[in-house]
């Protein structure tokens, strides 16, 4: 008779926090179950009736010597300590020990790659196994969604902590897995982008491309160019405070991400959405004169002067230094929205940034907009189009182009659900989950199958996006869907499975502080 009570009281307090917009930190501490993890795993079974009791006896083992794999066992035991109050020692062991939790890099099968891992939950232990650190960092994520959902409290919670039991073998269907967080018409400090990172890495997406440039502000110091920062930083739309990332706060993002297997993709802009910059140094100016800085949302009046020799000086040297801070292997150069640059201007802009780019050691990333000039061989687009069907793109794919898919109409993050959502825009319709989750990015643009699609991303423009709460807002629950879709084998692709899935991760949000949206399109759990 205990347990029902029990569980009566969690539901109480579940709800009063619901309506009190706290977290729940008792909110249970019951094993979540097997099947709720997204994204959903290559394959997973559940072992009935055995669970893992996480306790104060709970040692991480870790494979000896490896830095990465200690990195990775101090993320998981701080989550740990945090809420269970427990030590949760970190011992370096050589073979799968009988207790406790294995961080391992061996054992696990070739057919998962770098990215996957095995997960073994038995009564007795714990087993994560993987080829190379991306993997074990993937399997602690799912370990985390196992977790009950009290371990993302702040504070210590009575436990107890089981974790369910059974086997996983996972690895991702796509390369890329994406988010975009524009930074430009909103800014947000490093902490802010150091949350969404978190949050990201819990879905094992990958990439985190931040569009550091637009008309309305300039995000990231440039030692050769200071005014782009100090000036054409200092606005955002609507006349809000602006601000830029110094390059060591730069780099204290791309080290965070690094830690949680995200990649940074730096974006500047060019040669349209470059008010911020011409506001800021005139001689960049056809006419020498700048423009007066902007802060409306409007897009297509602005663009680099492309006979201008010193353009070419400047985008070396602003992507020279941006090159020299990013380990990732990309450099955005926008390329969108150019409707201020003659078509003949476009071509041969982007065909001359697109060199630059690639002698700083980087691959070139672009609004799709960049296959109506000559892609390099290795020029990735990225395409944000509304219909399934793009000659130019597809013209582009014959030619060897790789694409990212992020459709306006299913990925933006930043178009509302419906039409009375307070936050957003509605240019390329309205995005509920069904509609995030109910298509394939590797069968969906004609002509763009295959090999031809790197992934998925889901970019989140912020004309309308000015706190966390409003970015958590609009990316939960449809980023997990997005997410799904770049991680999962598309033969597990189940809308009916994904909404109670999905529905599983509103407690663990609401435990975590998340603001989402709370749509009637998934199937949350009573009281949450
Ligand atoms: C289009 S999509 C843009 C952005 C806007 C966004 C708003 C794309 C490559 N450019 O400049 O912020 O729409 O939804």
């Amino acid at each position: 008779m205990a347990v029902p009570r029990i569980r009566a009281l969690l539901v109480v307090a579940v709800a009063v926090a619901a309506a009190t917009g706290q977290a729940t930190p008792a909110a249970a501490a019951t094993a979540v179950a097997f099947s709720s993890v997204v994204p959903v795993p290559v394959s997973a079974s559940a072992t009935a009736g055995v669970s893992y009791p996480i306790t104060s006896g709970t040692t991480i083992y870790t494979t000896p010597g490896s830095v990465a794999a200690t990195d990775i066992a101090t993320q998981l035991a701080t989550l740990v300590r945090r809420s269970t109050g427990f030590a949760v020692p970190i011992v370096a062991a050589d073979a799968s020990p009988t207790d406790g939790i294995a961080l391992l890099l061996s054992g696990a099968p070739a057919t998962v790659g770098a990215e996957g891992y095995q997960l073994d939950v038995t009564a007795t232990s714990i087993a994560i196994r993987a080829n190379a650190p991306a993997g074990l960092f993937a399997g602690v994520q799912t370990l985390h969604q196992l977790l009950p959902v009290a371990v993302d409290s702040s504070t210590v919670q009575p436990g107890p902590w089981p974790v369910p039991g059974g086997h996983v073998v996972d690895y991702p269907r796509f390369e890329h897995r994406g988010a975009m967080l524009d930074v430009a018409r909103h800014f947000f400090t490093v902490a802010q982008v150091q949350r969404y990172v978190d949050q990201i890495a819990l879905y094992k997406l990958n990439y985190l491309h931040l569009h550091l440039s637009d008309d309305q502000g300039w995000r990231i110091a440039i030692a050769s160019w200071p005014n782009l920062a100090t000036y054409g930083g200092a606005t955002a739309v609507g006349g809000d405070p602006g601000g830029y990332y110094t390059q060591a706060d730069y780099s204290a993002i791309v080290a965070y991400a690094a830690a949680r297997y995200v990649t940074i993709v730096p974006e500047i802009d060019m040669p349209g959405h470059t008010n911020a910059a011409l506001a800021s140094y005139a001689e960049l100016n056809c006419d020498g004169v700048a423009p007066p800085r902007y802060t409306g949302t409007a897009v297509g009046f602005s663009s680099l002067c492309v006979p201008l020799p010193l353009t070419y000086v400047f985008i070396d040297q602003v992507l020279g230094e941006i090159a020299a801070l990013t380990p990732g292997p990309y450099l955005h150069i926008g390329g969108d929205e150019a409707s201020s640059t003659t078509p003949v201007d476009y071509r041969t802009f982007i065909n001359q940034a697109q060199p630059i780019v690639a002698a700083h050691g980087k691959t070139v990333v672009g609004w799709h907009d960049i296959v109506n000039a000559t892609p390099l061989p290795t020029t990735v687009a990225q395409y944000w189009g509304t219909t399934a069907t793009n000659s130019a793109v597809a013209a582009a794919v014959a030619g060897g182009t790789k694409v990212i898919m992020s459709p306006a109409n299913l990925t933006y993050l930043d178009m509302k659900y419906r039409n009375n959502t307070r936050l957003g825009q509605k240019w390329a319709g309205l995005i509920d989950v069904e509609k995030a989750y109910n298509w394939d990015p590797g069968n969906y643009l004609s002509g763009v199958t295959g090999a031809a699609v790197l992934g998925v991303e889901a970019p989140l423009w912020t004309e309308t996006i000015r706190t966390t709460a409003d970015i958590e807002f609009m990316a939960f629950p449809r980023l997990p869907a997005i997410a799904e879709l770049g991680w999962s084998p598309f033969s597990t692709h189940d809308l009916t499975a994904f909404k109670v899935r999905l529905g599983a991760q509103g407690p663990r949000w609401r435990v975590m502080g998340i603001n989402y949206y709370h749509s009637t399109q998934v199937s949350w759990p009573a009281g949450s």
